[in-house]
């Protein structure tokens, strides 16, 4: 059957809005947020309700389609993105983005999966709650793409990353069944936990249609300090000060580079004179909703004794709003910084905490042996263990080439200096298409197993995301 008899069958379900089929609009859908990879598809899909997604699944399974799920198109391994063959559709769940339901007394929130994750926030916020889940992207990433990544960001090391989140779910299977399991349940120890074999399964399980978010209650003060590390600084047992002196409310505990910050306000129109020290600096956040708490006291509190340890030159607490706007947006501007000077090549590696400081003394030998002249910016979520050691394109290198070669050697050393240490190659961007290499290499066999009974039992017949993380074990032939 043709491309266009397939486009007409998927018109008569959804209608004209629901089917873009023009090649200047479907360019939008193709290409991943880094532009490392172009795919090739005939129609983007916009299905309107959970029963048009089960309608376009069947068919696609009818005609031998495969379907790549897309909600905001923010991630970074290209698992929203189809493949070269053509034989792939994008099924975009924009226009599933509503609130469906807010319920500030069992503090949850049910969404479509096409919801942004900004508008779930401001909603749970006008009712004086907190969607816990923050990250650079969420003006534009969906729910459903937080679900199909198992997104982290600047508050995991208080609330957890997507997954502890997640109360419900709706979600069409690769046959079209729906399973229909928007509850707000906090217990339900009711057999297997479906709803979390969605989460980090990048659209190859089935698409997710709805969601039901824990919420919490939404602070209303905060301690924000800028702490300038003091050269090969202990970051863990900074981290446990830190953790330890402020209870419960740690939310972020972010590091960042010099050479991450400089990116960062060379990419502000009006940058504050944030410097790091010469060990870097980390961002660090306490919040509570609590009225009767002192931060600001404790905050001085545990800064002073970070200094007294000598683990810190000098810190500053933000006196005012504007002043922990500026330290956020330079932590938040770092990729934006990295893609102006000409991108990066990305490590989103995780170690054990303790292994933290010898993962970076480590990653600085090899890199300084692979070559001198390489620069880094690393930063990230290190009260997560979860470091973006990223290698900076150089201005006038061609970023394909620069990237494949970087990829296919250094990378490859670094990967394997996190796995030596118990850490991971993927700690929260996931796998896509493009680190499937990576998980065959440091995979556990076992787990790898696991995963392609999984993906079999789901979706036998490779209909949803094909290619991305796992394919289905094939039917062995009937002897
Ligand atoms: P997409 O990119 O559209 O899709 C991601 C994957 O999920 C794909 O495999 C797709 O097929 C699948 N998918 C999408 N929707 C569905 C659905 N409805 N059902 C089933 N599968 C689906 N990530 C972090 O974890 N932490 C960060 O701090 C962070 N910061 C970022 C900062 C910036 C500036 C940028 C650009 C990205 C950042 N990211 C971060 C990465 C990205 O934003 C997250 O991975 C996000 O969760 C992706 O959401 P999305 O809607 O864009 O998903
Ligand atoms: C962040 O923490 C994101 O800002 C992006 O996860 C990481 O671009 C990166 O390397
Ligand atoms: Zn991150």
């Amino acid at each position: 059957m043709s491309q266009s008899v397939h486009v007409r069958a998927f018109r008569n379900l959804l209608g004209g809005g629901g089917v873009v089929d023009d090649p200047e609009r479907i360019a939008a859908y193709t290409t991943d947020q880094r532009q490392l990879f172009t795919g090739s598809t005939f129609a983007v899909l916009k299905p309107a309700t959970t029963k048009q997604v089960a309608d376009i699944v069947r068919l696609a399974a009818h005609l031998g389609v495969g379907i790549v799920p897309q909600g905001g198109n923010t991630s970074y391994c290209g698992g929203a993105t189809p493949d070269a063959s053509g034989r792939q559709i994008i099924v975009s769940l924009e226009r599933m983005d509503k609130i469906r339901e807010i319920d500030p007394v069992s503090m949850t929130i049910a969404v479509d999966a096409g919801a942004i994750l900004k508008n779930v926030q401001d909603t749970a916020a006008g009712v004086g709650l907190l969607l816990p889940l923050s990250l650079g992207a969420e003006g534009s990433c969906r729910i459903g793409g937080n679900i199909g990544t198992n997104a982290g960001g600047l508050s995991v090391i208080r609330y957890g990353m997507t997954r502890d989140l997640l109360l419900g779910i709706e979600a069409v299977l690769s046959d079209g069944t729906v399973v229909s399991d928007m509850r707000k349940l906090r217990k339900n120890n009711t057999g297997y936990d479906v709803k979390q074999c969605f989460v980090g399964s990048e659209g190859t399980l089935g698409i997710v249609t709805g969601a039901v978010l824990r919420l919490a209650p939404l602070p209303t003060r905060r301690a924000t300090a800028w702490l300038m590390l003091a050269r090969d600084a202990a970051l863990a047992e900074l981290l446990a000060l830190v953790r330890r002196e402020s209870t419960d409310l740690l939310t972020t505990f972010e590091f960042m580079t010099a050479r991450s910050i400089a990116l960062a306000t060379a990419a502000m129109t009006d940058p504050p004179g944030l410097r790091a020290g010469s060990g870097g600096a980390v961002l660090v956040e306490f919040d509570s909703s609590s009225r009767h708490l002192d931060l600001d006291e404790l905050m001085q509190a545990v800064l002073a004794e970070a200094i007294e340890a000598g683990w810190i030159e000098d810190a500053f607490l933000a006196q005012s709003g504007s002043q922990r706007t500026a330290m956020w947006q330079v932590r938040e501007a770092i990729p934006e910084g990295e893609k102006r000077r000409n991108g990066s090549v990305k490590h989103d590696i995780s170690v054990p905490l303790s292994s933290i400081r010898r993962f970076l003394d480590l990653a600085d030998t090899q890199v300084r042996s692979y070559d001198a002249d390489l620069e880094l910016s690393v930063y990230g979520h290190i009260g997560d263990g979860n470091l973006h050691y990223n290698v900076l394109v150089p201005p006038d290198a061609d970023r394909m080439e620069f990237t494949r070669r970087i990829e296919s050697s250094l990378s490859l050393q670094l990967y394997d200096t996190a796995a030596a240490l118990g850490g991971t190659f993927s700690a929260e961007h996931g796998v896509g298409r493009f680190k499937k290499h990576l998980l065959e290499r440091y995979g556990d066999v076992g787990r790898i197993a696991a995963m392609h009974r999984i993906k079999t039992a789901f979706d036998p017949a490779d209909v949803m995301n094909p290619g991305a993380i796992v394919r289905p074990l094939r039917k062995e032939p009937a002897s």
